[in-house]
């Protein structure tokens, strides 16, 4: 047995086994600290994982490239490994435990040889707190390490922590080789355990993200009581002091972060509203001894979306990311410093684009598309606290109340900027048939309408009825469940321009959620559930056309009778195990909506 800083036997005991399957050259345990940090982006900057950039300009800030065809979340090749089929559902990847351990075994073996295997404790939430899981995740990456130590709580009080506790996630990653052909993102739920190989991207090796604190917890979730959500969460402070609480559950690339950190509009300052960020992907939420929902951001850092992001859509950001930043796959200028498609100040004259090559603007490739300076799906990796919107309950074991949920996804057509569900059943309804248009954030179809129940279709770690069966019964479990919306901020006119100018001004829409969160304003009923009054959406200092309110509102019956079609194919998949709860509502919609017709 070497020489490890824990007692904890099973850890030991995995650790060892794992390395004789990896063979790496050495182990190194990760203990949090500064110096070892500063150590592992020297060495990264040596092997060429890390790209240096200018210092001054962005102190503590490095950039990374992927392998070209590793850029986003491989949901193909993205397995729940279950002993029965039935309990990872129609909607997930199926494996059995036996076969996916033998292939995944077949491509570790030896894979870290001539490497070093780090191991990383960490705690998803405040360490200790009720809520929170601990994993241990083993691998021969630099950059994971460096971006697992922005995402969560690394280090020695973890393993401190894990000695009282003693469960954790296994999760186990090699780069291997990189390789697209043999690359498996491996979830376990019956074993806690998680294993990923060949891949160096985000979403398929920072375990402790989606594989753990989504894929894993929901499982857990289900069995503990709990909810663990593709949600974000923010607080509104009112002028009096008083916040509100939201979580908001968008599909990937498809607003949370930029939400999550608004900036009130112009038109609005003088009402005062103050924004905090509790977290912008993932939400785990409880309900506790008052009855109500609370809920934590298990994450300590944003894995965010560069494109895009600038002065004017989301300037706290801007500011977050102006230090101690790890970028991926976004291009180099000749300055040391970094661009994207859709930042701030001018388009660079010349750079390094994503994948490493000379970029001039302009060029084209043999399609005529143009060439990216970085990648639509570029990231950066960035610690909550630089986030001037940051809020300080970040580290309560209670986390927050939770006032509303929203649901939401990018439809041109068809969803009005907002509407309210009647109830906790119909809310869940209207979470259970949601799609959303795909984006860059996942190989696959860019565009295409895809169904996205609650935005977690890609991250629901077993059989999605079961899944639904348990929101309905969290509802019950709540003494007054907090209502649930529906928005879009996506809709088009006839020439595909959004209608709604989005960002800052979705602070207009999420007062109103509140206002009708606490009754303190009427609706309009509709066949797909309560719409505002127009006059009741504070416009001020908005010039939005009549026309393009109107379109914004409109709820177009015929669209609807065919999305029916659409979300009854969605949930007749699960056959007999969908709950009867949502048959009743789809049924009643389509009532309503055919006598509205
Ligand atoms: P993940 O990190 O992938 O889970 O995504 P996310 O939901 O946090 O997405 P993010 O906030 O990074 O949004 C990314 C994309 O949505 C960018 O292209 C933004 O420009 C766009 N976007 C965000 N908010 C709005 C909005 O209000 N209106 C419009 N039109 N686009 C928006
Ligand atoms: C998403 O794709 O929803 C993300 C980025 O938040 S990743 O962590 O890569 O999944
Ligand atoms: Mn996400």
């Amino acid at each position: 047995m070497k020489k490890f800083p824990t007692r904890h036997k099973e850890l030991r005991n995995w650790v060892n086994k794992m390395s004789r399957l990896c063979q790496p050259d050495q182990i190194v345990w990760i203990d949090g600290s500064h110096s070892q940090k500063e150590i592992l982006e020297k060495e990264a900057l040596e092997s060429g994982e890390l790209i240096p950039l200018d210092q001054q300009k962005l102190p503590g800030c490095f950039l990374h490239r992927t392998a070209i065809d590793d850029v986003a979340r491989t949901e193909h090749l993205t397995f729940i490994c279950t002993k029965r089929k039935r309990e990872a559902g129609p909607t997930n990847n199926w494996m059995s435990p036996q076969l996916a351990y033998r292939k995944a075994k077949a491509i570790f073996k030896g894979a870290m040889r001539s490497r070093t295997m780090y191991v990383i404790p960490f705690s998803m939430g405040p360490v200790g707190s009720p809520f929170s899981k601990i994993g241990v995740e083993l691998t021969d990456s630099r950059y994971v390490v460096l971006n697992m130590l922005i995402m969560a709580r690394v280090g020695e009080t973890v393993l401190q922590q894990l000695e009282k506790e003693s469960t954790f996630t296994k999760c186990l990653h090699s780069k291997a080789g990189l390789n697209i052909n043999k690359r498996l993102i491996l979830h376990f739920p019956e074993d806690n355990t998680i294993w990923s190989v060949g891949s160096g991207y985000g979403g398929n090796v920072l375990l402790g993200k989606k594989c753990l604190s989504l894929r894993i917890a929901s499982y857990l979730a289900r069995r503990e009581h709990w909810l663990a959500e593709h949600m974000l969460i923010m607080g509104i402070e009112e002028p009096n002091g008083h916040i509100e609480y939201l979580a908001v559950a968008f599909p990937s690339a498809c607003g949370k972060t930029n939400l999550a950190m608004l900036i009130p509009p112009e038109g609005l300052k003088v009402k005062g509203y103050r924004i905090w960020t509790v977290g912008d992907d993932i939400a785990w939420m409880r309900v506790d001894s008052d009855g109500s929902l609370w809920a934590v951001n298990p994450e300590t850092g944003f894995f965010g979306v560069a494109p895009g992001t600038n002065s004017k859509t989301n300037p706290s950001m801007v500011e977050t990311i102006k230090k101690n930043t790890i970028y991926t796959n976004v291009l180099l200028k000749p300055d040391g410093t970094v661009w994207w498609e859709g930042a701030d100040g001018e388009i660079p004259s010349s750079g390094i684009d994503w994948q490493g090559r000379v970029w001039k603007p302009g060029t084209a490739d043999s399609d005529g598309k143009p060439i990216l300076g970085a990648h639509p799906n570029a990231r950066f990796t960035v610690p909550i606290t630089n986030c001037p919107t940051a809020s300080f309950r970040l580290e309560q074991h209670h986390g927050v109340p939770i006032s509303a949920i929203v649901f939401g996804g990018r439809r041109q057509h068809l969803a009005p900027l907002v509407y309210e569900s009647f109830n906790w059943q119909h809310g869940v309804f209207v979470g259970a048939s949601m799609a959303s248009e795909l984006t860059a954030a996942q190989v696959g179809k860019i565009g295409q309408v895809r169904r996205d129940p609650m935005a977690m279709i890609p991250f629901c770690g077993y059989n999605m009825a079961y899944y639904f069966r348990h929101w309905l019964e969290m509802g019950r479990r709540m003494v007054k469940p907090p209502k649930i919306f529906h928005v879009n901020w996506f809709k088009t006119d006839e020439k595909g321009k959004f209608l709604w100018p989005g960002f800052t001004e979705n602070l207009r829409v999420l007062e109103w959620i509140l206002e009708r969160a606490h009754n303190k304003v009427g609706a309009l009923k509709s066949p797909i559930g309560y719409i505002p009054q127009p006059s009741d959406i504070d416009m001020t200092g908005l010039d939005l056309s009549m026309a393009a309110m109107e379109k914004l509102f409109s709820i177009d019956n015929k669209e609807w009778l065919e999305e029916l079609k659409g979300i009854k194919n969605f949930f007749k998949q699960f056959k007999k195990d969908l709950p009867e709860e949502l048959w009743q509502e789809y049924e009643q919609l389509a009532a309503r909506l055919k006598s509205h017709d």
